[in-house]
């Protein structure tokens, strides 16, 4: 498969550290041997400064705003000057070329558009790869099919779940023209790659990012090794520390990851400690891309789920419940997947109709949750720390 950039994505190791350390030097002023020493960056601190407070250049600089999709408190707000945004064009091509797209490939984005970064994100990329986009957003099953059917597309774009959702809906997806599905924004399995791969009969593929370091892109899977996404090392130091100690683990142990950018002109962050555990190696991939791969997501360091591509922090849901009169401070979320969308069912136990919880989970979250009101007595009561989350998933 060709590679968009490869004078980037192919460079000998050596080069490449040279050029991280030259970029590192330039943006932070640190000597490369001397990152490990620095202080994190984390996210209350951007939280903290909400909404601009860490921005590095003139908001009249800047040319674009997205924001998390968090539900803790206020949304991280972040934006982007001109170049950033060609960066990150730049490196969701390479995700897409990295999947088999190409010029002319017809690519159907179905993450969501709009604040989120997954839709923007990867239509900028598929115009960069002058490729055909069609920019379906999220939602709308029946739309989506009739779009995938009539149009062609080859490459989809839409979180794992959402992707097993729309083959759910369609009779035959195997008859679509899709050969490669470039899916992130959630944690997923090899289970659920190949439950997808046997619906569509496509490649699926595995992209990883986030809105503080920039979006999807910051790492993506090659078709040809399938097995772990390749960071972008050329915009974005990779390191994989200990949650607890914040001591950098071995090669190909797992342990939190936490990035550096080093070519971000609004947002520069220096170790920002992403939450998001998984590890790390630099072994050669058959691609011929140098750049170190990660693996999927194993978990998070927090208490954070992410229910259809949608942050939910249980300790807002319980802050939420606690307001409403009435409700007992013993709840339960129980996170499902009962066909191919998670699902959270919130437990409480009060006097309250579910109708006004449900309610009021929306207005305050942006949750779409089922609320079930149990009987007193009726959830288990915790004899150290309490159980609060059932992931059944
Ligand atoms: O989810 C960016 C994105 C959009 C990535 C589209 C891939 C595709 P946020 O909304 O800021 O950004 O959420 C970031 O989502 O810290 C992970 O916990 C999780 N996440 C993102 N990609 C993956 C993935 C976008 N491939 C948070 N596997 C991250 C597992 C993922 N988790």
């Amino acid at each position: 498969m060709p590679i968009f950039q490869p004078e980037q994505e192919t460079m000998p190791r050596p080069e490449l550290e040279r050029l991280q350390a030259d970029r590192l030097r330039a943006r932070f002023g640190i000597e490369r041997d001397r990152l490990a020493e620095q202080p994190f960056t984390t996210k209350s601190q951007l939280r903290d400064s909400y909404p601009f407070g860490m921005l590095k250049v003139p908001l009249t600089e800047c040319i674009r705003i997205h924001a998390s999709s968090g539900t803790r408190g206020k949304a991280t707000i972040v934006a982007y000057t001109r170049n950033d945004i060609a960066v990150w064009a730049d490196c969701c091509a390479r995700a897409l070329a990295a999947a088999g797209g190409a010029p002319g490939s017809v690519v159907h984005v179905a993450y969501g558009y709009g604040l989120f970064t997954g839709g923007l994100g990867l239509h900028y990329g598929a115009e960069r790869l002058a490729c055909t986009v069609v920019p379906a957003s999220g939602g709308n099953t029946p739309r989506q099919a009739q779009l995938l059917e009539d149009l062609r597309a080859e490459i989809l774009c839409c979180t794992p779940s959402y992707a097993l959702a729309i083959a759910d809906y369609l009779d035959d997806p195997g008859s679509l023209a899709l050969r490669a599905g470039v899916f992130g924004a959630e944690p997923w399995t090899e289970g659920l790659r190949e439950a997808i791969e046997r619906a569509f009969g496509l490649t699926a593929l595995d992209i990883y990012g986030l809105s503080e370091v920039m979006g999807p892109g910051v790492s993506a899977e090659c078709v040809e090794g399938r097995d772990g996404a390749h960071i972008n090392e050329d915009h974005f130091l990779v390191e994989v520390v200990d949650p607890e100690s914040g001591e950098a683990v071995g090669e190909g142990e797992v342990g939190e990851l936490v990035f550096t950018t080093i070519t971000k002109e609004a947002l520069p962050l220096l170790r920002y400690r992403t939450g998001d555990l998984a590890s790390v190696t630099r072994k050669p991939c058959k691609c011929g891309r140098t750049f170190a791969r990660m693996s999927r997501i194993v978990g998070r360091t927090d208490d954070m789920l992410v229910i259809r591509g949608v942050n939910v922090f249980p300790s807002e849901v319980e802050r939420v419940l606690l307001e409403i009169p009435g409700l007992e401070p013993h709840y339960q979320l129980v996170v499902e997947r009962p066909q191919h969308l998670d699902e959270l069912t919130v437990q409480v136990e009060g006097d309250v109709r579910a109708s006004v919880v449900r309610a009021q989970l929306d207005r305050a979250l942006g949750i779409n949750a089922k609320v079930e009101i149990l009987r007193p007595g009726s959830i288990p009561r915790s004899e150290g720390k309490a159980l609060r989350v059932r992931d059944l998933r």
